[in-house]
């Protein structure tokens, strides 16, 4: 039996996904220069796991590859004003981890793929292996990489997370989506930090979502707590001011997926109860949330960061 792609995409979205497209396993030739790039000029700061060379060639992650099938999952929710002194917590954080929402109909539509074609293999992945994400779900038609880095879609600006199901099946593939941020240059001009160096372009070194998330200092770099203006988990700057994002929001676009729900103390909490967020509360407020990652002496960190850097701004007006 040869599988269409259509019941493949039809499956995708009756497991929820909001996009899904498919690209032929070779098709990032060019994309893997920019990664090695990328790499060499310490873009990556810490994130020594950016180096797996698997990350180069899907047949190392899967050998036998032949499609690649990406899903976006849209995870907009409406934004409270921030009010003065809360902490801002990027919005990808703020309901159930994502790699927790997307990954069981991930695996399911890899088990799926697997029983159309017996001796088939397919893995599902959402963040979760050596795989350019953005770069294959450009390939796959769902968006494009925008000067900010971050894949954009149409319907719902760059507010979606990525996933993918490689599989040894050979699929009718889409077309790589062209690029619509023309002569656009308001992320660049938004960062607060500077951390887009080139366009679709992030120095980590720089970046308030790296720093926040990723660094696992005792300090954070005094460039970086200038610049932080709240943000305690991620940033989203960026992608806020993006015309996509704006006009997704004014077209009240946002998620109908239940567990990405903001939890209420995630949205604009105060960042003196989080600079003193003690342990237990910390494990007990983040069962189940990306937020995990930051871990309680991070974001302990972050926010008397952020505090400080308030009060010293404060002091000088
Ligand atoms: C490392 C990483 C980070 C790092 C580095 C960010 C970056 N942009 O590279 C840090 C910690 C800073 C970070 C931050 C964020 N991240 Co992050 N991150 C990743 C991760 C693990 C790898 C990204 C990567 O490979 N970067 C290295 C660069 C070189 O690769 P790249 O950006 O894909 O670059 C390719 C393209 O630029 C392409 N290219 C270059 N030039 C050209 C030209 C053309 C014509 C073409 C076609 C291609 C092309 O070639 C490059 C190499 O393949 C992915 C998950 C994954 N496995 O892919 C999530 C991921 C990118 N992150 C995600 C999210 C949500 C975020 C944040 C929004 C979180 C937040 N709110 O704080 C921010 C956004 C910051 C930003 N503006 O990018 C989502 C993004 C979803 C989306 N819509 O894009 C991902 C995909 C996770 C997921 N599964 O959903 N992240
Ligand atoms: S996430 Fe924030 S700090 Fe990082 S590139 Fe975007 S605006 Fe700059
Ligand atoms: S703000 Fe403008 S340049 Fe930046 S990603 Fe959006 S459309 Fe592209």
């Amino acid at each position: 039996m040869v599988l269409d792609t259509q019941q493949v995409k039809n499956k995708a979205r009756d497991l929820g996904f909001h996009k899904v497209g498919v690209a032929r396993a070779d098709a990032l030739g060019k994309d893997i220069t920019s990664l090695q790039r990328w790499l060499s000029l310490g873009y990556a700061a810490d994130m020594d796991w950016m180096h797996d060379s698997r990350r180069q060639d899907v047949q190392a992650v899967l050998p036998g590859t032949r499609s690649v099938v990406v899903v976006a999952l849209h995870y907009n929710t409406p934004q409270p004003e921030p009010e003065p002194g809360t902490a801002r917590i990027s919005r990808y954080a703020q309901g159930r981890d994502y790699h927790k929402v997307m990954g069981k109909p991930l695996r399911e539509l890899a088990h799926w793929l697997d029983a159309q074609q017996p001796g088939n293999r397919s893995r599902a992945y959402v963040d979760t292996g050596p795989i350019q994400e953005k770069a294959w779900a450009q390939a796959a038609g769902l968006g494009w990489i925008g000067k900010n880095a971050c894949l954009i879609t149409l319907e719902y600006g760059s507010w979606v997370f990525l996933g993918e199901v490689l599989t040894t099946i050979e699929l009718e593939t889409d077309i790589p989506h062209p690029n619509h941020c023309g002569t656009c240059t308001r992320c660049l001009k938004s960062c607060p930090t500077d951390a887009i160096v080139e366009p679709a372009h992030i120095d980590a070194r720089l970046c308030l979502a790296y720093h926040t998330i990723e660094n696992r200092a005792e300090t954070l770099p005094s460039t970086i707590a200038h610049g932080q203006n709240n943000w305690v988990v991620g940033c989203d700057v960026c992608q806020s001011c993006c015309p996509f994002n704006q006009r997704s929001e004014r077209w009240q676009k946002f998620t109908d997926i239940a567990d990405l729900t903001p939890r209420p103390f995630w949205q604009n909490p105060q960042l003196t109860k989080l600079a003193s967020l003690d342990d237990a509360t910390f494990e007990l407020w983040t069962r189940g949330s990306a937020i995990r990652r930051v871990r309680a002496q991070g974001l302990r960190r972050n926010s008397t960061t952020a505090l400080t850097s308030l009060r010293e701004q404060n002091w000088a007006e």
